[in-house]
């Protein structure tokens, strides 16, 4: 299981102070105390949010603190209560204090909302003060300072894309190319030994996950090679990505097949799972890829839409109105040259709030 954790500083906000004020009226000699109480801090105040799936959010800023109340002012006037600070986070969240490691709270459930660290208190103005023995209190309370806490936001992800393929095809390439993720890189088989996620941005609001496993080869799912293991990484994912490589000695069509094979050897559900092709490195050869893809097309019975130039060479690529046993869409890329892959994260993320959308509905 991968986690995704960032630590931040939460504060809520300081209450305001009370004033000290005395009537000052025309013909009202002895003014007595008008001083308002401060307003409360804001809250610091965790909410479960639907549309987010990672703590990507939270990745750079570092402090988070809600509104301090205002002041009290004469004529009796309470300060404005700060306004409360409601961090998003997506279901599943845990939050843990950093220098305790307790954990604080565990936000389960879609629109759960939770409050973690309560606002100051603003101070009372002299005008609460004022008894029979004492008619003009000269002072107020100043307000209580608010709470803070660094917390560590915990979250265990479930890739909603996982990259299966041959090994040195450029799955490591394609998700350090698309995300933080920093898995290390080689022209050799197996250079990836342990998955790795990485967090896509697709625009301000949305984000996916993908998982890069190492690489699988024909007979992984009886155990050769690596890849079996790492398998059940992805058993969960939405939706796998089958990169096929157009620059290595294996056909397209072996890859895939070999590819199919060993995800129905390891469970028929993956080999039912929504899958799309993504045909990399064809900056390596350009016209061996076009060729290759065009072929691959064919032989699938995929109908391609009209083709893309990468040079003089025409690159075809496929994309399914309705998608049972074939591939969602099928297109060339490359992440060394990023052609194509904004296209990729647009089409990927399509999917996926389409496999989403059928989830909510069950
Ligand atoms: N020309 C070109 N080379 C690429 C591209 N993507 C990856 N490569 C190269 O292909 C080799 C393998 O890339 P990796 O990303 O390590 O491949 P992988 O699929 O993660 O390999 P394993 O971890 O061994 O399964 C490296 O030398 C990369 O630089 C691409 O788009 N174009
Ligand atoms: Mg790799």
């Amino acid at each position: 299981m991968f986690i995704d954790s960032v630590e931040v500083t939460v504060s809520s906000g300081r209450g305001g102070a009370g004033c000290v004020s005395f009537r000052r009226e025309k013909y009202v000699p002895q003014g007595g105390p008008d001083g308002g109480d401060g307003g409360d801090g804001g809250d610091l105040i965790f909410t479960v949010d639907n549309n987010t799936d990672t703590l990507s959010r939270y990745r750079g800023h570092h402090r988070f603190k809600a509104q301090n109340g205002e002041q009290g002012g004469s004529h009796n006037k309470t300060g404005r209560s700060g306004e409360d600070l409601i961090l998003k986070v997506p279901a599943g969240t845990q939050v843990f204090d950093v220098a305790s490691g307790e954990m604080l709270l565990d936000l389960t459930e879609t629109g759960a909302s939770a409050l973690l660290l309560k606002g100051g208190r603003g101070g009372l103005g002299n005008a609460r003060f004022k008894s029979s023995t004492n008619q003009h209190p000269v002072y107020a309370q100043k307000g209580l300072p608010g709470d803070e806490r660094v917390v560590r936001l915990e979250l265990k992800l479930i890739a909603d894309v996982g990259l299966v393929g041959f090994p040195n095809v450029g799955k490591s390439t394609l998700i350090s190319a698309v995300s933080a993720a920093q898995p290390q890189i080689a022209d050799y088989e197996f250079t990836t030994i342990t998955p790795s996620l990485g967090v896509v941005t697709v625009d301000q609001y949305r984000s996916f996950v993908m998982a890069d496993i190492p690489g699988i080869i024909s007979g992984a799912s009886g155990g050769r090679g690596l890849g079996l293991q790492f398998l059940r990484h992805i058993e969960r994912a939405r939706v796998l990505l089958f990169m096929l490589d157009t620059a290595g000695q294996r056909s397209l069509n072996k890859q895939y097949d070999h590819l199919k094979n060993e995800l129905g050897g390891y469970s028929t559900e993956l080999s039912k799972r929504l899958f799309a092709i993504a045909f990399s490195r064809v900056d390596a050869d350009p016209s061996g890829a076009a060729e290759r893809v065009e072929k691959f097309l064919k032989k699938l019975d995929l109908h391609p839409v009209s083709p893309l130039l990468f040079g003089e060479n025409r690159l075809y690529e496929y994309e399914a109105d309705d998608f049972g046993n074939q591939p969602a869409f099928a297109m060339p890329i490359s992440a060394v040259t990023g052609f194509n892959i904004a296209k990729l994260i647009f089409r990927l993320d399509r999917l996926i709030s389409k496999v989403k959308s059928g989830e909510n509905r069950c």
